[in-house]
């Protein structure tokens, strides 16, 4: 072959390579652009939501500071066993009930899962006293425990909060499944402690306070996202450690993927 022939042939290949190469990067931005299957989170204030979020990127995540609180309803793209997911995580706090009615009012259809964090009543937020009729009730006792007063409260508060969305997203046509994640084991993990959180979450008021959203296949996951001291004085359950927090992670990834059908 001459010279030239040679140099032209070249020259085909790399043009060729060259428009591979631009269609495969075309093909990944319009992938990344498609819409993906959508999660949702929801839960109280301090019950855990976006620490389960961070952890669902990253193995280990930091604590999330108590006074760092979510503002706004976010949108979190991210890698979920072989697909990308679009995760969705409302704020909490009373005063963003607006914001928070805006993002689950706008989830007309289309909703893969929904996550539902709990945590049991270990809900840390800025304050660390609350007032109930007029009695002020501290997160933590003297002696390191949580005050079981605090505890009853908030898990009364999670129940309440069911109130804000299963008439609305209680509908096999608009979400696929409802996960139960109940968070912070490493605050309350033993095998008795953990038959009682897991039969508060599947039955009596909770399961009641579900309503039609019982219909969304629900299932119910024990999490950890970070080990850490509540309020950061509480004590950590001494049967929890980090093989319990891997295990619990991928069984919820699991869960998880199931309720979304990319298993
Ligand atoms: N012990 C323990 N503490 C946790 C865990 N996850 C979060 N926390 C603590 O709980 C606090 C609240 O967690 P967040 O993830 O910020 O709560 P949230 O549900 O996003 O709350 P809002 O943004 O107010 O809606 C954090 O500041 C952490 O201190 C956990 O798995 N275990
Ligand atoms: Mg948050």
């Amino acid at each position: 072959m001459k010279a030239h022939a040679i140099g032209e042939a070249g020259d085909l290949f790399f043009d060729l390579a060259e428009e591979a190469a631009k269609r495969k990067w075309f093909q990944r931005a319009i992938d990344l652009m498609r819409s993906k299957p959508r999660i949702l989170v929801l839960g109280q204030s301090g019950t855990g939501k976006s620490n389960v979020v961070e952890s669902l990127k990253r193995d280990l995540p930091q604590v999330i500071d108590r006074m760092t609180r979510t503002e706004y309803a976010k949108k979190h793209r991210i890698s979920l066993g072989k697909s990308l997911v679009d995760v969705i995580e409302v704020p909490g706090q009373e005063d963003h009930k607006d914001r928070r009615l805006g993002a689950i009012y706008g989830m007309k259809t289309g909703v893969a899962a929904i996550i539902n964090v709990v945590s049991y009543g270990y809900h840390e937020r800025k304050k660390d006293v609350v007032l109930v009729g007029n009695k002020q009730i501290p997160a933590v006792c003297a002696d390191g425990s949580a005050n079981t007063d605090w505890l009853a409260h908030h898990r009364m508060l999670e129940i309440q909060a069911l109130g804000e969305w299963v008439d609305v997203l209680g509908d096999r046509t608009v979400v696929g499944a409802l996960v139960t994640l109940a968070s912070k084991a490493d605050l309350w993990w033993s095998e008795k402690q953990a038959e009682q959180v897991e039969a508060e979450y599947t039955s009596g008021a909770y399961l009641k306070g579900l309503g039609p959203a019982g219909n969304l296949r629900p299932s119910y996951s024990p999490y950890c996202a970070v080990a850490h001291r509540f309020y950061d004085r509480g004590l950590i359950s001494p049967y929890f450690d980090d093989d319990v927090r891997r295990s619990l992670r991928t069984n919820f990834l699991r869960i998880l993927l199931e309720a979304i059908g990319r298993t």
